[in-house]
């Protein structure tokens, strides 16, 4: 999908008068061409604006969106504005969980916005996700939300990108307390129990807090007990999210880590880079040397010929 500089222009301004069907189609734009927020960065993040990226992670179905609705209600009740970006591993698949997000995900007035993006299963966050979190950033939503399926053990990706990590366990499930002992955990700058409101829980906390604050650089993480059905916790949440990113700012923390998101961003972008460049090289490899008996082509010799077109193809960009 090709875009003009002057089309971009008129939709960014759109854009930044809160039109939704304007900021739904520049995010289609990237998603179909993530390339297009390198050549059209000044365009598209013209107006610099203070957002805070909270990645949520946990396995599927412990109320990751749940939590997510009932945080934006919250922060909206703030006047703060949200977007909400699910990054969705089924959905090209089956259909996925998309549906469940969407019907889970109510408080939309107008200073929310929610987007899934779908991306293969097991497949990390995909990079598109970094320049629609930025555009939403720029544009003027305070806190950009990501929800991330982390299947059975934290995702290292939504990590990078993130400001803030929540990490959402439930009560009375083995993989979970494994997760922790395996110290898979580490990573998380807020911890939720979430379906408080099931037998054990309180046993489950015990044991989760124990682990967590045992760790000598997580002895003051805020774990906090939550259930979407009561209400509870949410608020306690909001001062927790509010106190950890008043705490990185101190620090000058949260500048690191958007760099990190930056790097992360474009790490990921060569890496697609160079695997499409890889696989053309392949393909034109493998046809120059129809004919020839495999037994002559030495490993070596074809290592550097790949390596040589990759090379070719890089500087001719
Ligand atoms: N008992 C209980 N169920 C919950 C709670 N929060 C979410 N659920 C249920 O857990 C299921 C998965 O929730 P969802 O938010 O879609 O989880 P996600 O896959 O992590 O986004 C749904 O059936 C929710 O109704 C809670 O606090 N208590
Ligand atoms: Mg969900």
């Amino acid at each position: 999908m090709s875009v003009s500089e002057d089309f971009l222009n008129k939709l960014v301004a759109r854009a930044l008068k809160g039109d939704r069907k304007a900021i739904a189609k520049i995010i289609t734009l990237i998603e179909c061409n993530p390339y297009i927020a390198i050549e059209y960065e000044d365009i598209l993040f013209a107006k610099r604006h203070e957002f805070t990226v909270i990645g949520v992670s946990g396995a599927p179905g412990v109320g990751k969106s749940s939590i997510i609705n009932l945080l934006i209600k919250e922060l909206r009740s703030t006047n703060s504005k949200v977007a909400v970006i699910a990054i969705d591993p089924s959905s090209i698949i089956s259909g996925g969980s998309l549906l469940g997000d969407r019907v889970r995900i109510r408080y939309l007035d107008e200073g929310a916005f929610f987007r899934s993006i779908s991306t293969i299963p097991e497949s990390d966050v995909p990079w598109k996700a970094c320049p629609i979190i930025e555009f939403l950033g720029s544009i003027g939503y305070d806190y950009v939300i990501v929800e991330h399926p982390g299947a059975g053990q934290v995702d290292i990706k939504i990590h990078d990108i993130s400001d803030i990590l929540i990490i959402v366990l439930q009560p009375l499930t083995g993989d979970e307390i494994q997760m922790l002992k395996a110290g898979l955990l580490e990573l998380g700058d807020i911890y939720v129990i979430n379906k408080y409101d099931l037998p054990q829980a309180e046993l489950f906390y015990n044991i989760v807090t124990s682990i967590i604050h045992s760790n000598e650089e997580l002895t003051k993480s805020p774990i906090i007990k939550v259930s979407t059905i009561s209400g509870l916790g949410i608020k306690e949440l909001v001062n927790a999210i509010v106190n950890v990113k008043r705490e990185l700012v101190r620090t000058g923390v949260i500048e690191k880590r958007r760099l990190r998101r930056r790097l992360a961003c474009i790490k990921n972008a060569i890496l697609s880079d160079l695997k499409a460049k890889l696989n053309e090289s392949l393909t034109d490899i493998e046809s120059k040397y129809e004919g020839i008996k495999y037994r002559e082509i030495r490993f070596y010799e074809l290592y550097n010929r790949v390596l040589k077109l990759i090379r070719d193809s890089v500087c001719r960009n």
